[in-house]
């Protein structure tokens, strides 16, 4: 089992503190912390401009991220588009490559899984082209599987844009098969990795996928920052969606010229000392090795997952799900009256419909609770959680 809690400082400062709430964003590693006092304190300046010392350096830091990102998805780093979050980069996929190419009549194939920056995007492009949006039908335990994709995919699918994990039933999509069977009609796919990346290894070469889209916060690195990958003649093709300094190469009185992917998609001054830092969450997360980390989460995942089964009142939507994300409810208690109940005795965990609320609607509740494990996390923070849980379920019976 790993051991890392020391690595964390928000942990070490919060002794009494058990963080489930991963999902929602990860605790960063004081190596990542540090990278950013580094920058700010020793180099602070913008990149990509300044003709001086401090700048250059500033940008070679800069970019080398851009290499350890490409690397630890097996890309070219020219494929990789740094944006605000997972949100930015699903929506410019959508603003961009869907406004362009998407017109009256194609189909969209998302699910219900998603989370409202993988659907919301394309509910407007279908409006706005007349298009058809259409649902993988989930299994009964709320899976997409190749069988129930085969259902909805046709000649005139264009788009498919699904979640690799879902943030609140944390079951893995079959996305490689999925991918090969959207390629045979000549659809593309845009995989939403924010609850991917942070638990497996993710080869875009090996998944042949066309964008792949994942937030830095979620697993480990600062917030405010996102990665785009996309194919490299796709975001060639692709206008940006944003127009300032630095993304162009001349700007003429009419018209202007853009710079090559990926530069062109990163417009004004970037989030400097987030992508500087980033690469310090890569590194940490490589150096424990995702072998360990997958390990580690077993063991967490089935424990938790069988001492809630124990408990009377208590019913979890997702009891197969193995990347450390677990969904439930107490009795028919509303799950933001029994969080608070968590917060008095310091756990944290979100509570609500996660910002995919068609999701919920599917499981036919208001919201859940949603207790997510990760690597700082220990067998000792399940107990206590489940001590916490076993009071819920014992007051809100009563109630
Ligand atoms: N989910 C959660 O608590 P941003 O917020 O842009 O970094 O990531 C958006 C996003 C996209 N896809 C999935 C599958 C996600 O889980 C998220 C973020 C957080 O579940 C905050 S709503």
């Amino acid at each position: 089992m790993l051991n890392i809690k020391k690595d964390f400082p928000v942990l070490v400062n919060n002794p009494d503190l058990i963080y489930l709430d991963s999902c929602a964003s990860s605790l960063k590693p004081k190596v990542v912390i540090d990278k950013i006092d580094e920058y700010y304190n020793k180099y602070g300046v913008n990149v990509n401009r300044g003709v001086y010392a401090l700048s250059y350096h500033a940008t070679e830091e800069y970019e080398q991220t851009r290499e350890v990102v490409a690397k630890f998805i097996n890309a070219k780093s020219k494929e990789i588009v740094f944006t605000r979050g997972a949100s930015s980069a699903l929506n410019l996929v959508a603003s961009s490559y869907g406004m362009a190419n998407i017109t009256e009549g194609d189909e969209i194939i998302v699910s219900e899984l998603e989370h409202h920056s993988n659907v919301m995007p394309w509910q407007m492009v279908a409006k706005a082209k007349k298009a058809v949006l259409k649902y993988v039908p989930l299994s009964s335990e709320g899976k997409i599987t190749v069988d129930a994709f085969k259902q909805v995919l046709t000649n005139k699918t264009k788009v498919v844009a699904l979640t690799y994990v879902s943030n609140v039933m944390g079951y893995i999509t079959p996305i490689e098969e999925i991918i090969k069977l959207a390629h045979s009609v000549g659809a593309i796919v845009i995989v939403d990795a924010a609850q991917a990346v942070p638990h497996m290894k993710i080869d875009v070469k090996a998944l042949d996928a066309d964008f792949l889209a994942f937030s830095a916060h979620k697993m480990l690195g600062p917030t405010g920052l996102g990665v785009l990958y996309g194919k490299y003649k796709l975001l060639q093709n692709m206008d940006p969606i944003e127009f300032g300094g630095d993304m162009n190469d001349f700007v003429d009185l009419y018209d202007s010229h853009f710079k090559d992917a990926p530069h062109k998609f990163e417009t004004g001054t970037p989030p400097i000392a987030e992508v500087i830092a980033f690469k310090e969450a890569i590194k940490y997360l490589e150096d424990l090795t995702f072998d360990e980390i997958h390990a580690h989460q077993e063991v967490l995942v089935k424990h938790l997952m069988s001492e809630l089964e124990k408990i009377k009142g208590v019913k979890v939507y997702n009891k197969t799900a193995t990347t450390g994300v677990v969904a439930f409810n107490i009795h028919d208690a509303h799950p933001h009256d029994v969080s608070t109940m968590f917060d008095e005795e310091h756990v944290c965990l979100r509570a609500g419909h996660h910002c995919a609320q068609l999701i919920t609607r599917w499981l036919e509740v208001p919201g859940t609770l949603r207790a997510c494990v990760y690597i700082y996390n220990t067998l000792e923070d399940v107990d206590k959680f489940i001590e916490v849980v076993k009071k819920a379920a014992e007051y809100f019976e009563e109630w």
